[in-house]
């Protein structure tokens, strides 16, 4: 714990005292509670993944989940009305995620939802974004059906406040798309915020617009969110997986409600554990979080490739092609899969460095992909040069450390035979079978795979 200075504004501060004051608590514990909502991934303090999922070990043999599992890497897709301003706010530059814009700067609803007139993403091509999924080796993909801005990315009966009849553009780019995942093999997922809509006057979180206390967010979860995701899964063919997010203050029977209509309308769908309450059929780790060690759960690490979800102009800390690749062997080494985001611009132009960086990933999946599709943990952890992963078998060793005489000691691992994944090559191996001989200079500096069976 670190004691921070921090300006928190008027209408933010009224509601944390009276939510203190109803709750017994002191105001600064009403804000610690509210970051760690808002951010609990960012709070060190909490494990990567929540240890109550950990009991739910019998979920990991659920058939459904097996193509999931396989899949290892999937594309996220944030995209919607905050790519207009992309950070920036009548001039000023807004501090924080791009798709935050909204409740960063406070934007009544009146006037936020005025960017749809100007959505004409005129350069959207479905089959251009599948088309660099399957580049980077990704298996399936998430888009944002509806973020927390409530603006939805389908054509929707239950409220206009809609790609198609609210903007120029009136194309349904959810149809595009799960046509084209379909066409190109791809499993296509739908992020869903089913607790905060910053839009609609009975969703949780606009504290600017609407009085909290005259809120039904039962009926918003019953007569609307329900609703939506009738919509969404009979629109749109098999959807792979529902991606809920925020679950914040919802009830354990609200959750259970949501559970229910997903699977009564597609009993393969996959819910993520951000549906809150325990319930989902695998575990989320924080935001770009990666847990220390292996994790015998069905888990993903949702993560950007800068550090916004939504496009922002003015963020260029773009992560390099290398720390990704080693972030996906690292996820992969303990069991997770690794949900990768892009953040289109209003235009629906994916942003040159994050295809640059998919494509890097996918040249080097090309080559040693078999190290990492339906792999599950390996048997070396805690390793700081290497990571393993095991199918089938075998081991394979991710060497991201070379050493210079080519001689790779294993710790805890006897080899029967060791190949280069990449080229096919044989490695020698000393005769206790603990020690493989390599070149003395690493065959592919990011990481250099070496398959290995194992006495
Ligand atoms: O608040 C959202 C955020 O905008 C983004 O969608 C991420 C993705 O995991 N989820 C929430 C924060 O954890």
């Amino acid at each position: 714990m670190k004691d921070l200075k921090v300006t928190i504004p008027d209408g933010i501060l009224a509601r944390l005292e009276k939510h203190a004051k109803e709750h017994n608590m002191s105001t600064s514990d009403a804000v610690t509670l509210m970051l760690s909502h808002m951010f609990g991934s960012f709070n060190t303090a909490r494990p990567a993944i929540d240890p109550a999922r950990s009991q739910r070990e019998g979920a990991r043999t659920d058939p459904r989940l097996d193509w999931w599992r396989e899949a290892k890497f999937g594309m996220f897709i944030h995209w919607g009305l905050y790519a207009i301003p992309a950070g920036k706010w009548h001039g000023h530059e807004i501090p924080g995620i791009g798709e935050w814009i909204m409740y960063r700067a406070e934007i009544p609803v009146a006037e936020y939802e005025k960017l749809a007139a100007d959505f004409n993403p005129v350069k959207f091509d479905a089959a251009e974004w599948v088309g660099l999924a399957k580049r980077a080796g990704q298996k399936y993909l998430v888009l944002t059906t509806k973020h927390h801005d409530g603006f939805c990315l389908f054509k929707s009966r239950h409220t206009d406040y809609n790609i198609v009849d609210a903007t120029p553009f009136k194309r349904d780019v959810v149809k595009e798309l799960a046509e084209e995942c379909k066409r190109q093999g791809i499993k296509m997922g739908f992020y869903y915020s089913q607790t905060q809509d910053w839009h609609h006057p009975d969703g949780d979180g606009n504290y600017w617009d609407y009085d909290a206390t005259k809120q039904n967010f039962d009926s918003y979860i019953h007569d609307f969110v329900i609703p939506q995701l009738e919509e969404l899964l009979t629109q749109y063919g098999p959807v792979g997986l529902i991606w809920f997010d925020t679950p914040k203050s919802i009830t354990q029977e609200q959750s259970q409600d949501l559970l229910d209509a997903v699977y009564k309308l597609q009993p393969d769908c996959l819910v993520c554990g951000r549906l809150g309450n325990g319930l989902g059929d695998y575990a989320s780790a924080g935001d770009n979080k990666i847990p220390g060690s292996r994790v015998e759960l069905d888990w993903e690490t949702p993560a950007t490739i800068n550090d916004t979800w939504g496009f922002k102009t003015n963020d260029p800390n773009w992560k390099s092609s290398e720390d990704l690749i080693r972030k996906l062997i690292d996820i992969a080494s303990k069991g997770g899969n690794y949900l990768l985001n892009v953040g289109p611009t209003a235009e629906g132009i994916i942003p040159e460095p994050s295809v640059k960086r998919l494509e890097d990933m996918g040249a080097w999946l090309a080559a040693n992909g078999d190290a990492v599709y339906g792999t599950k943990a390996g048997p070396v952890q805690d390793v700081a040069w290497c990571r393993t992963t095991a199918k089938n078998g075998v081991v394979y060793l991710h060497v991201f450390e070379w050493p210079s005489d080519g001689k790779i000691t294993v710790p805890g691992l006897t080899a029967k035979s060791a190949t280069l994944l990449a080229t096919g090559e044989k490695l020698d191996i000393s005769a206790g079978g603990d020690t493989v001989h390599g070149p003395t200079s690493a065959p592919d500096p990011v990481a250099t795979v070496i398959a290995i069976e194992t006495a």
